[in-house]
């Protein structure tokens, strides 16, 4: 038979900014070999690790490829298969039963980021505001990273992050780029060839801190001081631009008077921990710099004062009128919602009343203690709770409930897949249609399936149409197929996309959207400045607020891995061998001070759990903080547990997002 050989294109599904675009040879229906797509404007043909062999993800022997109904107990991994109309059938049966005795409230979904694309990613929505079902509060990323910015720059776009090339001074704050953000280093590394210096401002020494000239270590939560005391000696050595703080900018001098005068370098030295003189030397750097461009990453804001951190922080850039300069200001993240009718994905109309709303952050909380209803059925999609979650033993008390029906639509049997009374296999990226935006780049980009669904899987988009028809829902929308809808989409003009290269967009390339030419200079504010004064905030001015902390001694660092994508891409024993263990990273002098050693195993616990970890004891981590990078499945954990067992529950000061940071932690030896 003759072999068919053919490059597709397709983009990559997971939740990072970069959202690559990636050429995939196709052979014989089968994905052989995943490339980055040289034309695509950001990815520049180049791939990060984990999705270089992308396809041994797709076709890897561990994809779910039937519908499976549990036949062990909860959380034991024994099913056994069912096909998709029997599996539909009990769902919608276990779902009329529940509706019937407790009402639609007691069902909630659970889903996150599985994949970006637009279709797939909220397939759901539309079906469960149908239904009525108890709805989710999708904040464990970053929402307080945006009430932040929204604070101080209103609606104001982030400038495009090419222009970081042209920055005499590159600030990455907050963000580990070598693992979450790689091509956006490209620009930096032109800057820094051009002269610019680059500082990394972090916790511990992250692998970013390889592509920087300079890394300082802060400590947890203390950014917002750090940043009220550059301010201070910016103002006190006269290095600001006043007449763009006259003209563009609100509430300078309330700033000046009531606040900075609070924040003199020897109080900020002892609430960050960098010494007088280097933080002398920064305000000096900083405020000489003509382009000072600020990357700022969203782990600064996974505190009790995240949103008050990042709000201070922007307000930075505007003491010596970086904003509106090209090459300069700051970038958090691309705004681009706007680029499609996300009302016409969404369909909130569907909802007939508006139902109770369930915090995913809280969901250990929820799934044991909420009343009136209790939550009886639970559907994941996209999101691996089990694993992601804070609190996980909390989490895992509530999936093993006897009276708790869970459905989970998965490409791997995940840690949450354990517990479900029904598994139905999901599609990956390459085996369904979408749209997908990014929220690192101004790419748009319309992937089309390139292989066939890998066994019986099916998208999200397919499940929730059987589940409409199944549960009566006449509709015609949920009767209509994903590229039905996405060709709606595009029917709908968009400002935004206006201008854009519609034919390059239709075969599946990269496009960029435009930025409107006065996009860096028009602050988009009720006041049409920069509001470093905002009324309407709770506090009207930046201050600093304390993070949560804790008892224990150790501020537990639970940052991104550079061999997985959140619980992703663990199905994968060629990326976990590179990284080898579960570790825990302390300092010498506290593994001394502790007794521990390199290469045994600890316990870190606090009042949430236990969790075990190999130790790997670094100078690279400052003394009073332990870093566990990564989250694991449990069947790779040393021990039954994993990071997410020491994480809490509480919410951040704004938008109700997850602290992920803000959790400390003690170690000794694991019996
Ligand atoms: N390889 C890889 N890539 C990923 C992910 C992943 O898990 N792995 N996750 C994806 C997702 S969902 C997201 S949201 C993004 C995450 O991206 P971001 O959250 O924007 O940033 P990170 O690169 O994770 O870096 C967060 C950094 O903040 C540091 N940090 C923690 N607390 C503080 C603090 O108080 N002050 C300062 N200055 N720094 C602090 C941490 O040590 C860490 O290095 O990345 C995405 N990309
Ligand atoms: N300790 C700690 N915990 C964290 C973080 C941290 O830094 N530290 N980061 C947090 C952050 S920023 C985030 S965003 C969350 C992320 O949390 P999640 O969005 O839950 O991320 P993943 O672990 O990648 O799980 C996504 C799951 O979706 C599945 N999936 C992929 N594509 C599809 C599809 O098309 N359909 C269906 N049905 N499923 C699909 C994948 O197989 C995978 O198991 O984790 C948070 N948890
Ligand atoms: S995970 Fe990020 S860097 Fe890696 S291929 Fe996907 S979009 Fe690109
Ligand atoms: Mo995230």
């Amino acid at each position: 038979m003759a072999v068919t050989r053919k490059i597709k294109r397709s983009v990559c599904p997971y939740d990072c900014p970069d959202a690559c675009g990636l050429l995939v040879e196709v052979v014989d229906g089968m994905a052989v070999k995943i490339t980055g797509d040289p034309d695509h404007p950001f990815t520049r043909g180049t791939l990060c690790p984990k999705m270089n062999h992308y396809q041994k993800t797709v076709h890897s022997p561990l994809r779910l490829t039937h519908p499976l109904i549990r036949i062990g107990e909860k959380g034991s991994g024994q099913f056994q298969p069912l096909s998709w109309k029997e599996a539909i059938d009990q769902i919608a049966k276990h779902w009329q039963k529940i509706i019937e005795q407790s009402g639609a409230e007691a069902i909630l979904p659970y889903s996150y980021a599985g994949t970006m694309g637009l279709i797939q990613r909220n397939a759901g929505h539309p079906f469960f505001y149908r239904m009525g079902a108890s709805r989710l509060d999708r904040t464990i990323c970053s929402p307080a990273k945006e009430a932040g910015w929204k604070a101080v720059m209103g609606e104001t776009p982030s400038p495009h992050p090419d222009e970081v090339a042209e920055s005499d001074l590159v600030i990455l704050w907050g963000i580990n780029a070598v693992a979450t953000n790689i091509h956006f280093l490209h620009g930096v590394k032109i800057a820094r060839r051009n002269g610019a210096s680059v500082w990394l401002i972090d916790t511990y020494r992250t692998l970013t801190s390889t592509v920087a000239d300079k890394t300082y270590i802060i400590r947890p939560g203390s950014d917002g001081a750090f940043a009220l005391g550059l301010m201070h000696l910016l103002v006190r050595d006269g290095s600001i631009d006043k007449q763009f703080l006259t003209t563009r900018v609100q509430g300078f001098e309330e700033l000046k008077e009531k606040i900075l005068p609070d924040y003199p370098p020897e109080k900020v030295s002892h609430l960050t921990g960098l010494s007088v003189d280097t933080l002398e030397s920064m305000a000096k750097a900083y405020g000489k710099a003509k382009r000072p461009f600020i990357r700022l990453g969203s782990g600064l804001s996974r505190y009790g004062n995240g949103a008050m951190t990042i709000r201070t922080i922007v307000c930075l850039p505007a003491l010596v009128g970086a904003y509106g300069k090209k090459g300069a200001g700051c970038f958090t993240s691309t705004h681009t919602g706007e680029a499609f009718a996300m009302r016409e994905i969404l369909r909130e109309d569907f909802m007939t009343q508006k139902t109770r709303i369930v915090n995913m952050n809280q969901i250990g909380w929820a799934l044991n203690e909420i009343k009136d209803p209790p939550i009886k059925s639970l559907y994941v999609y996209c999101s691996n709770p089990a694993a992601v979650a804070p609190d996980q033993n909390q989490v895992i008390k509530g999936l093993t409930r006897k009276d708790l029906f869970t459905v989970v639509h998965e490409r791997f049997l995940t840690d949450t897949a354990r517990y479900a009374d029904i598994v139905l296999p999901a599609t990956s990226s390459l085996e369904h249609s979408d749209l997908y935006r990014s929220y690192g780049t101004y790419c748009i980009q319309w992937a089309k399936p390139v292989i066939p669904p890998v066994g019986e899987s099916k998208s999200n988009w397919e499940v929730f149409s059987f589940l409409a028809e199944a549960m009566g829902f006449d509709e015609p929308f949920f009767r209509q197929s994903a590229d039905e809808l996405i060709a709606h989409l595009l029917s709908i003009p968009a400002p935004m996309r206006e201008g854009i290269d519609f034919k390059s967009f239709s075969v599946g390339k990269a496009v960029e959207l435009p930025l409107p030419p006065d996009a860096r200079t028009r602050f988009q504010t009720p006041s049409g400045k920069i509001e470093i004064l905002n009324p309407k905030e709770p506090h009207p001015l930046p201050t600093y607020l304390p993070p949560y902390g804790g008892e224990e001694p150790f501020a537990l660092m639970t940052a991104p891995s550079f061999y997985a994508l959140n619980s992703s891409f663990r199905e994968r024993p060629d990326l976990r061998s590179k990284e080898r263990k579960m570790f825990l990273k302390m300092n010498p002098l506290d593994a001394e001070s502790k007794g521990l050693r390199e290469g045994e195993p600890v316990m870190a616990f606090n009042r949430l759990g236990e969790v075990s970890f190999i130790l790997r004891v670094t100078p690279e981590v400052p003394q009073g903080v332990v870093v566990a990078e990564g989250i694991w499945w449990l069947e790779h954990a040393p021990g039954f547990r994993t990071v997410n067992a020491l994480t809490s529950q509480r919410l951040t000061d704004q938008a109700k997002g997850s602290t992920f940071y803000d959790n400390t932690v003690d170690v000794k030896p694991a019996s």
